[in-house]
């Protein structure tokens, strides 16, 4: 093909690149909009409207000087084409400021929002606000109350619309706690207590991930952070401190039995009975979890029966062994477990 040829063929396919990629484009941008993303951009609250503020802050000033400095290009491509007259003193005055005296006045300015962005999301709740625990294990979330007995696993509530104090601790190695509708990262060390905060300003379920690969099931140590009215918040609280709810049919007391007597009592915890394990979840109320395994699998019947049966099989690595259950003792335990709510 001769060069002429090949510029020809160049100038045929353009056209019809340009607008496959122009659509791309906005069905990512479309993507961003959709209803329920855990996008940063998607703020639920006072700590992620900050961080989105900056975003957006940053994208203006970006899209001004990109559109200022193609239309200087058009001007000198178009307009000073072939212009070999070089003025001196006007061009190195505009260079000057343009160049380097606007940058430097907005990246200032930028810096100092960022600061005072910085401060608001580091300044503490008071005293008085209510506080949970959560501990990052590889590879769930272990969440407690102070002054309730019980825990929760991969699942926060909180009450809508008041700053609430979270203790982030990590069992073995660094994780990072992440609501991205609620709070920027917050890393988890070794040995030490970190502090953040979330504040949801409308009640609903607000998804949280772990943001530091904390190896092979990292993807798999996500949980919910559920934001609900006051009164709501208080009545499950409470349940944190009550016993978890009696087996009522046969199954259902086979099934506790099994799990109370057999090899789960080692690792888990349920309210009330004599298993007080905690190497794993509380299973207290995990028939009312919104996923099994820290959003591995979805939360029915058939996978509690997959996970109990050979829990490696649907999240490979995660630190409970395969199981000595019986296959009749199976549909006791899941049904017993499915009751827990
Ligand atoms: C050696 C400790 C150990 C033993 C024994 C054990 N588990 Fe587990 N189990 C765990 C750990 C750790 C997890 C969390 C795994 C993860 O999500 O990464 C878990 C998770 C679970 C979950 C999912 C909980 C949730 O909220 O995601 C269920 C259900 C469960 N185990 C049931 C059982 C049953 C039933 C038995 C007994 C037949 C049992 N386990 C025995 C350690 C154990
Ligand atoms: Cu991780």
């Amino acid at each position: 093909m001769t060069s002429s040829a090949a510029r020809s063929a160049g100038r045929r396919r353009r056209p019809r690149a340009l607008p496959a990629v122009a659509s791309l484009y906005g069905l990512l941008l479309l993507a961003g909009c959709a209803g329920n993303m855990p996008s940063a951009l998607n703020p639920g609250g006072t700590g992620a409207a900050r961080v989105a503020g900056l975003w957006w802050l940053l994208f203006w000033i970006s899209v001004a000087v990109f559109v200022e400095v193609m239309a200087l290009l058009i001007w000198a491509l178009v307009f000073r084409r072939g212009n070999a007259r070089v003025r001196h003193g006007q061009p190195l005055r505009f260079v000057t400021i343009a160049g380097a005296g606007l940058p430097f006045v907005i990246l200032v300015a930028v810096y100092g929002v960022g600061l005072r962005d910085l401060a608001a999301l580091g300044e503490a709740p008071g005293p008085d606000a209510p506080a949970v625990e959560v501990t990052g294990h590889k590879w769930w979330w272990e969440v407690r109350y102070p002054g309730a007995s019980g825990a929760t696993a991969n699942e926060i509530h909180i009450p809508v619309g008041e700053r609430v104090r979270v203790r982030l601790r990590t069992d073995d190695v660094l994780h990072s706690f992440w609501v991205p509708q609620l709070m920027p990262k917050t890393d988890l060390i070794a040995g030490e207590t970190r502090e953040t905060w979330l504040h949801a300003e409308r009640a609903g379920s607000y998804r949280g991930q772990c943001a530091e690969y904390c190896g092979n099931q990292h993807a798999h140590m996500a949980f919910l952070v559920v934001a609900q009215p006051r009164a709501d918040f208080d009545t499950w609280l409470a349940r944190l401190n009550a016993p978890a709810r009696s087996p009522e049919t046969d199954t259902e007391r086979r099934g506790q039995q099994a799990l109370v007597q057999g090899t789960c009592a080692a690792c888990h915890a349920v309210r009330g009975t004599t298993a007080r394990g905690r190497v794993g979840p509380d299973l207290s109320n995990v028939g009312s979890r919104w996923s099994i395994g820290a959003g591995a699998v979805p939360n029915d019947a058939g996978h509690l029966g997959g996970w109990i049966a050979n829990s490696q099989t649907v999240k490979p690595g995660n630190a409970m062994p395969p199981q000595p259950v019986d296959a009749a003792q199976l549909p006791d335990l899941i049904a017993y477990l499915r009751s827990l709510e």
